[in-house]
């Protein structure tokens, strides 16, 4: 007998990312007809843990970038070894993709491929369920309430999304004095138009980087923070009260034989004076969260500095690449806390689940977050109502691929049940607050 939620055909494609490069997309019908579809986003400043990203690497086709392997990887080993599988049991569907693959960091058939098989099978099995995106994954998470996310957006960019304009990659705002999402991303929007407004006065540069911020290429981290102060000012909200700062330093990107180079800046720090260099900012600015302060793998300056703020949120994302592993090891080491989750760095939705549970048991922070390379596919933002993850990172209040998931949590926001997390997920302000 045929079971209605099983999996009856795979198909994959390659269409273009918001960059214009190559990603995988997957279409997984069930034998009741249920289409779940899901495409792979893409990094540019990647973690060197991250699970494989596999592309052709033909220079005549997209520069090397064209993903035809990955899309018939999906059409022949993994659709073997799917088809039939009951899609309601993600575990299982995400045990057999790693299995298929074989390899620890799925290099062979690639964690592209494997990721956008894994959520269009979730997607498929929650059309057969006739439950919203966001329910189903409540479900498969199931220990924590599902809330809609604060979130944190990128109003400048630097570093490899902004043609190293700046240093720093990602300077975000968070909306903290938010009544509600949409509240939030009215507040958010009037800032970005507002720093924008700013910029075109003083005759700099408004053009966009690759997330949607704005790209003004300013010499020092200070002279961006003081343009997102202006435009706090001139929109109307109280600096710390009513929207903070969220910096993404991307930290593994100015490491280079040893050392920490910022070349706008003109500084060439050890792990010491990088960390220091880092506090100095958040102690002078109403910074509440700071992504990658320091290297992948510089662990024992991620402690000291995870020690000297244990105020601030301290978040790993190159750090952990939503890996169970190394997610437990900055538990017991003390290095951050809290953690970005990137489903494509762990490459199965089981095992981002798994990382999330593993990080919210230890007490740390998780904050969902796009990929500079996004689709239009809008996965993330149930992902993060589903598993109550307290906070979101899109990218800026730009472009479609990005407005995708702002405009999905404003759908979900209609269900009366999914109240907003406000502050209560970000680490020091909600979460783990000292009494
Ligand atoms: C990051 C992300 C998103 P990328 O560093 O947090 O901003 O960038 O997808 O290029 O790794
Ligand atoms: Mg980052």
């Amino acid at each position: 007998m045929t079971v209605p939620s099983a999996i009856a055909r795979i198909h994959a494609r390659q269409i273009l990312d918001s960059r214009g490069r190559p990603t995988v997309e997957v279409d997984v019908e069930l034998h009741d007809g249920s289409l779940g579809r899901a495409c792979s986003p893409s990094g540019a400043s990647t973690g060197r843990h991250e699970a494989h990203e596999l592309r052709d690497g033909d220079p005549d086709d997209f520069e090397g970038r064209s993903v035809h392997k990955a899309v018939a990887n999906v059409m022949a080993d993994i659709a073997v070894g799917l088809i039939g599988r009951d899609a309601l049991d993600q575990e299982r569907v995400d045990r057999d993709l790693r299995e298929v693959d074989g390899s620890s960091d799925l290099s062979r058939l690639g964690a592209n491929a494997v990721l956008a098989t894994s959520l269009a099978a979730c997607r498929a099995a929650a059309v057969h369920k006739r439950r919203p995106l966001y329910r189903h994954i409540g479900m498969l998470a199931s220990d924590n309430a599902i809330t809609l996310p604060m979130p944190m957006t990128n109003i400048l960019s630097g570093g490899a999304h902004a043609g190293r304009g700046m240093d720093i990659q990602d300077f975000l705002a968070v909306p903290v004095g938010a009544q509600s999402y949409s509240d939030a991303l009215s507040m958010l929007a009037k800032v970005r138009s507002t720093a924008a407004a700013v910029l075109a006065e003083r005759g700099g540069s408004v053009l966009l980087a690759d997330e949607g911020g704005l790209s003004p290429g300013f010499e020092t981290a200070r002279a961006a923070l003081d343009l997102m102060m202006d435009a706090f000012a001139r929109a109307g909200f109280r600096p710390g009260e009513e929207i903070a700062i969220a910096l993404d330093v991307a930290a593994s990107e100015l490491f280079l034989g040893g050392r920490y180079s910022l070349p706008r800046e003109g500084h060439h720090f050890d792990g010491r004076e990088m960390a220091s260099f880092v506090l100095d900012l958040v102690r002078n600015y109403p910074v509440v969260s700071v992504e990658d302060p320091l290297d992948q793998d510089d662990w024992e300056n991620w402690r000291q500095f995870t020690g000297a703020a244990s105020d601030l949120q301290i978040v790993g994302d190159d750090l952990f690449v939503t890996n169970q592993e190394r997610i437990s090891r900055g538990v017991e080491q003390g290095a951050g806390n809290a953690v970005l989750i990137k489903l494509n760095q762990n490459g199965t939705l089981s095992g981002t689940l798994d990382a999330m549970r593993l990080a919210r048991r230890a007490g740390f922070a998780t904050v969902v977050s796009a990929r500079s390379g996004e689709t239009e596919d809008a996965f993330i933002a149930d992902l993060a109502v589903g598993t109550g993850a307290g906070q979101i990172k899109i990218g800026s209040v730009r472009n479609s691929e990005r407005l995708s998931k702002y405009n999905q949590l404003l759908r979900i926001e209609e269900d009366p049940d999914v109240l907003f997390a406000s502050t209560s997920g970000l680490h020091g302000r909600g979460l783990n607050r000292a009494a």
